[in-house]
């Protein structure tokens, strides 16, 4: 599949993709894969229909790491309230730079509470940025809220504090789940105030490790103190890059399209898809064609054909005997005149009559059943469960047209009768001239006779080889 390849198509030919194999895995495979890919199709194709001007922003984290003071600070305002006795309220708090302020999208996200940022510096224009609540609050319907909109905001920063930063509830329930989206990824080392520089570092690096031994590489990591002010630059100029080249929501789609992707195709499997054997195909065309009667139709049409050759080129004067004997042909009604032969006014079968056949026995469509199944097998190799499944399925659809299918085959199928009859005639010719020498040979002999009997001058002797007289030879050899 194109979707692992290193050099990409594009974002939307690649959700086409994957929006056809989840269409197709539906019912093969696991349902909730599926139903996450599709999830994930419905979602890219809302994010795009969105501005891409426009990126949004989460500031997530544990209670009390800062998530408030951070989005204050990158801000330069007060809107979020930090420190406030919890539990604070359930809903994300946004604020967008720029002159208009991207309600479609926030809508879409289910934000209801938006600010404007105006004055300062433009270099965040375009930004949303999200105060998200407590991942780990008490309070059910926060963390909800935080599942939710991990799942549709354009870049991650992850604020932790020195104390927490690697809490298992962060880990194993946000960070490592969302790998695939490490580039879009920060994690915010908050409160360093807080700490020495040589705590600082040994924290950072600590850090650091944690993340890539998580396959977090490409999540980039950051010291901060909301409190002094200390980063906090470096944390604006780092999102005012992700911002300017409009990439972030793609390349978070992205991330959703290749995770969605490789666990379908964990359910579709990998293996080459196989054409069909020759020798199985035959396996299965000989079932079908005993199973038609194929092999019945074949012995009567060569008896049949023997009779006729025999009548036609038998020795004329008997042939007739032969023609009272019953046409194998006609116990399968078979011996249908076709337009052509009754010009001819030959017996000729044209056409098999379906209802005539005998249908195929328990054995005969036994063997059918075997032939289809090593058929599906084979094509089916390699292939996860629910798929050979549909193969065989698949196999086994058009099963009673089948029967029908064949008997058609068979009833319309040109027995050629008429073939082959060219040197019937030319035999038959050659009886004819034979008899007719034999004839004259008689008549010959007779005239003689009858001349010797009035002592008559007998005819004239053509030939003769030792004795033997020609009329005589032309009775005997004839
Ligand atoms: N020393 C210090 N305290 C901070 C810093 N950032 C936030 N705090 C304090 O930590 C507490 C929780 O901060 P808050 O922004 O409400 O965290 P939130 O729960 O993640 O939104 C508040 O009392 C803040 O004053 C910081 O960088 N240094
Ligand atoms: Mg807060």
């Amino acid at each position: 599949m194109g979707i692992f390849s290193s050099n990409k198509p594009s974002l939307p030919s690649r959700v086409r993709a994957l929006s056809e194999a989840a269409d197709l895995a539906e019912g093969r495979s696991d349902d909730d894969v599926v139903a996450g890919a599709q999830r994930v199709v419905r979602q890219v194709d809302r994010r795009l229909a969105f501005s891409g001007e426009v990126t949004v922003v989460a500031l997530a984290g544990a209670t009390g790491s800062g998530k408030s003071s951070a989005f204050n600070a990158v801000s330069g305002t007060t809107l979020a309230e930090p420190g406030v006795t919890r539990p604070t309220t359930a809903k994300a708090m946004a604020a967008s730079w720029g002159a208009e302020p991207p309600s479609e999208l926030l809508d879409w996200l289910e934000i209801p509470r938006r600010h404007t940022v105006t004055g300062g510096a433009d270099d965040l224009e375009g930004l949303v940025l999200l105060d998200l609540p407590d991942h780990d609050s008490t309070e059910l319907a926060h963390r909800a809220e935080v599942d939710r909109l991990v799942q549709l905001v354009d870049m991650f920063i992850w604020v932790v504090d020195p104390q927490k930063y690697a809490d298992a509830a962060l880990h194993d329930r946000y960070l490592k789940p969302l790998v695939a989206h490490s580039g879009v990824m920060m994690v915010v080392l908050n409160q360093v105030d807080t700490l020495s520089e040589t705590e600082l570092e040994r924290c950072l690096t600590d850090l650091r490790r944690l993340l890539d031994s998580e396959g977090l590489k490409k999540a980039q990591v950051l010291a901060i103190s909301a409190k002094t002010g200390r980063g906090v630059d470096t944390l604006r100029k780092k999102l005012s890059r992700s911002i300017a080249d409009k990439q972030t929501a793609a390349r978070r789609l992205s991330g959703d399209v290749d995770a969605a992707a490789a666990a379908l195709s964990v359910e579709v499997g990998s293996a080459e898809t196989r054409g069909l054997g020759d020798a199985r195909l035959k396996q299965l065309h000989k079932a079908l064609g005993e199973a038609a009667g194929v092999p019945v139709v074949t012995e009567a049409v060569l008896k049949a054909m023997r009779r006729r050759g025999a009548a036609a080129t038998g020795w004329p004067a008997l042939s007739w005997l032969t023609k009272l004997r019953p046409d194998p042909l006609r116990r399968l009604h078979l011996d249908q005149f076709s337009s052509r032969s009754k010009k001819q006014n030959q017996l000729e079968p044209a056409r098999v009559q379906r209802s005539s056949l005998p249908s195929g026995t328990g054995v005969q469509k036994a063997r059918v059943d075997s032939a289809l199944r090593a058929l599906a097998d084979d094509a089916s190799q390699g292939l996860p469960r629910g798929w050979s499944a549909a193969v065989l399925q698949a196999s086994r659809r058009e099963e009673r047209l089948l029967a029908d299918d064949l008997d058609r085959a068979v009833a319309t199928t040109d027995l050629a009768m008429e073939r082959g009859q060219g040197y019937w005639k030319l035999v038959q010719m050659l009886q004819w001239l034979l008899i007719a020498v034999v004839l004259v040979g008689l008549l010959w002999l007779g005239a003689n006779f009858a001349l010797g009997y009035f002592q008559l001058p007998r005819l004239p002797d053509a030939y003769s080889y030792r004795g033997i007289t020609l009329p005589t030879m032309m009775v005997f050899g004839g």
